[in-house]
């Protein structure tokens, strides 16, 4: 059966900015249905769009429309779509987050995103339903430049890499298992993919199957990712990484990566021999494919700041005209030590904005709050914490709770702004036994500057943290800077870089370290902000920031259904 494939790309009659330039309606039709893919060799029961994962990507200009139709073809489960990056300025209903922003969309029915891609750059999409994005919902969305508009940077061709981590177990069976007394953990991934494909050691099963088609390397679904160069070009990859877990180094064998580009913000240029990648984050490098070309090298992934088995993703760079089945003579290159934070932390605070194009943050902030993460034991569960509060979903969205008063639809009291910092040491384990789970909310004044400070700490193992890369919906922040230890209320802000900060979406906090993070709340709307780890946020690692409701504008009926929402 051929699977309904629909892209139409109708360049209505313009809808004429000030600028005179012409944004278009692009229009997708999506399906999305459980199939037998083998991403790594391994069969298993995923989620594609149109047949496939990742998903089709998303090819726009800067304000255009976007409207996908999102078909759920799925055999039980719910779905929402998350465009993450996007702010959706005027549109906080179609964000995607299932429970913040809108109802779930279920089986057997059609939903309709529309919003308008108002920046270039580089973003992802993804399932924002449970921990659904691990089944493989998720795709990119490019946007470019206007007609006559170039880049501060140059470059002859444009690549497309997503880098995933790969679980055999269903998102269902470790949704159980992370729900279950006593807590089951879902371990480290089986395999790393580069843009979908991975490869699994097929003769380390432990129980081998009767069925050999279970885990079949010569599966075409398998076969490693290649990217052909010509000699001499340069390229630009835009890198982004939505893995389950784990935090990824990415490198291309004896290449170099300038780094150009991060969240859809320009940086000032600077050179790694590997690029830090943190679950949510979208980076563009520049590529010269300047080395001897009558040799193809390795592109790969590896997973730092966890002591995961070594499963590297693997993938070629191939030179023109080289064989793309040819394999590098050479053995891959080795992954940074994965407990040495030093690099990882410098890297991080390398990132700043280019030249040209820095948005000067506010020097002062109205309101400081400070995030402390920890991890405890609730009602016999291992949970994730912010300020002793771990995070549930109400049945009932924010937005459509806050905007129609449905004040008994979640917790009236604010989570704590911030912790007993001076007393908790950060490098111990804590019972943190006063613990509890709320689903309320922090509630900003409209257009207020917001600091937000990310403490990280000591996890219920012992000498443990961490690394957690917090996303924000809705917004783009100014990244202050970061540190080690214990974030120092009256000094480390002298320190904060108010000059040349990147604005960015996604951030790493580094494990025992904090991050500085200000934004100002200036999109009427219910926005989420939470670790990107899909079973850390499962575990209550997230919160919700709400602003400006008295301007969101009516609700859109597609949105409701769910909780308290019926008959809106
Ligand atoms: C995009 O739209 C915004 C808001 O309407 C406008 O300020 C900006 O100039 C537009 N940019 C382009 C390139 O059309
Ligand atoms: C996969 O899920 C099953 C339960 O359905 C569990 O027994 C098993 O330990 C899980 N495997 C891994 C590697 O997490
Ligand atoms: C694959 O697994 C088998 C069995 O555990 C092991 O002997 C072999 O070395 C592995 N191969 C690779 C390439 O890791
Ligand atoms: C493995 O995959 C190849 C290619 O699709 C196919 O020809 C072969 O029959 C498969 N092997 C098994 C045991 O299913
Ligand atoms: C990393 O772990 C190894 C043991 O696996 C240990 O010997 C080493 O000291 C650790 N390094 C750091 C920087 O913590
Ligand atoms: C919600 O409450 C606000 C302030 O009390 C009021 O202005 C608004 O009309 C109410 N909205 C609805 C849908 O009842
Ligand atoms: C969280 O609870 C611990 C004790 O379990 C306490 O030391 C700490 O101050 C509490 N933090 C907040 C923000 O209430
Ligand atoms: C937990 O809360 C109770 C009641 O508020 C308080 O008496 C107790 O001291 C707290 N425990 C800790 C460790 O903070
Ligand atoms: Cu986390």
């Amino acid at each position: 059966m051929v699977p309904v494939r629909f892209l139409l790309l109708i360049p209505l009659i313009a809808l004429l900015n000030g600028y005179g330039v012409e944004a278009r309606i692009r229009r997708y039709k999506w399906e999305v249905k459980n199939e037998f893919k083998s991403p790594d060799c391994y069969r298993k029961m995923v989620i594609t769009i149109n047949g496939r994962t990742p998903g089709p990507t998303i090819r726009a200009q800067q304000n255009d429309t976007i409207i996908v139709e999102v078909t759920n073809s799925l055999f039980t489960e719910n779905i929402a779509i998350h465009w993450h990056g996007i702010r959706q300025i005027g549109t906080p209903w179609f964000d995607g987050s299932e429970g913040i922003t809108q109802c779930p969309i279920l089986p057997g029915t059609t939903f309709k995103y529309q919003f308008v891609v108002d920046r270039p750059g580089t973003y992802v999409y993804h399932a924002h339903y449970g921990m659904q994005r691990d089944s493989g919902l998720y795709g990119s969305i490019i946007v470019g430049l206007p007609d006559g508009e170039s880049e501060p940077f140059a470059y002859d061709y444009d690549r497309n890499i997503i880098l995933n981590d790969w679980y055999h177990n269903s998102t269902t069976e470790q949704a159980v298992g992370l729900s279950k007394v006593p807590f089951q953990w879902i371990g480290e991934p089986q395999s790393l993919l580069i843009h979908g494909r991975g490869r699994f050691n097929c003769s380390s099963l432990s129980v081998p199957s009767s069925d050999p088609g279970l885990c079949n390397t010569t599966n075409p679904d398998c076969f490693p990712f290649r990217l052909i160069v010509v000699p001499g070009k340069t390229y630009r990859l835009r890198v982004s990484s939505l893995t389950s877990l784990s935090a990824l180094s990415f490198q291309i064998e004896g290449h170099k990566l300038t780094v150009v580009e991060a969240d859809g913000h320009y940086v000032e240029p600077f050179v790694v021999q590997n690029l830090f990648i943190y679950s949510g984050e979208t980076y563009s490098v520049l590529v010269k494919a300047d080395q001897d070309p009558t040799t193809n090298y390795w592109i790969t992934s590896n997973i730092v700041s966890r002591p995961a088995p070594n499963t590297p993703g693997q993938g070629v760079l191939v030179y023109y005209p080289n064989h793309p089945r040819r394999s590098p003579l050479t053995i891959p290159p080795a992954a940074p030590v994965w407990n040495d934070s030093r690099p990882r932390m410098a890297q991080s605070q390398a990132i700043k904005a280019r030249r040209g194009y820095i948005h000067t943050p506010p020097a002062v902030s109205d309101r400081v709050i400070v995030f402390l993460n920890t991890q405890n034991e609730l009602n016999g569960r291992r949970r994730w914490s912010v300020n002793n509060v771990s995070f549930t979903h109400p049945l009932t969205p924010y937005l459509i709770a806050l905007k129609h008063n449905l004040t008994h639809a979640f917790d009236q009291n604010p989570p704590p702004d911030g912790y007993d910092f001076l007393n908790y040491d950060i490098y111990e384990r804590h019972p943190n036994a006063n613990t509890t789970s709320s689903n309320g909310i922090y509630r900003l004044n409209f257009n207020s500057i917001v600091d937000v400070i990310l403490q990280n700490a000591n996890t219920m193992n012992p000498k443990n943290s961490e690394t957690h890369p917090w996303h924000l919906h809705g917004h783009d922040f100014w990244v202050l800077g970061y540190g080690e230890g214990k974030f120092d209320m009256f000094n480390d802000p002298n320190k904060y870089n108010l000059v040349n900060p990147i604005m960015k979406n996604t951030v790493p906090v580094h494990p025992f370290g904090w991050t500085a993070l200000r934004f100002k709340a200036d999109n009427p709307g219910a926005w989420s902000f939470h670790c990107h780890i899909e079973s850390h946020l499962f575990m209550g690692m997230g919160v919700v920031f709400a602003e400006g409701i008295e301007k969101v504008g009516k609700l859109p009926s597609s949105i409701m259904g769910c909780g308290q929402t019926q008959g809106l």
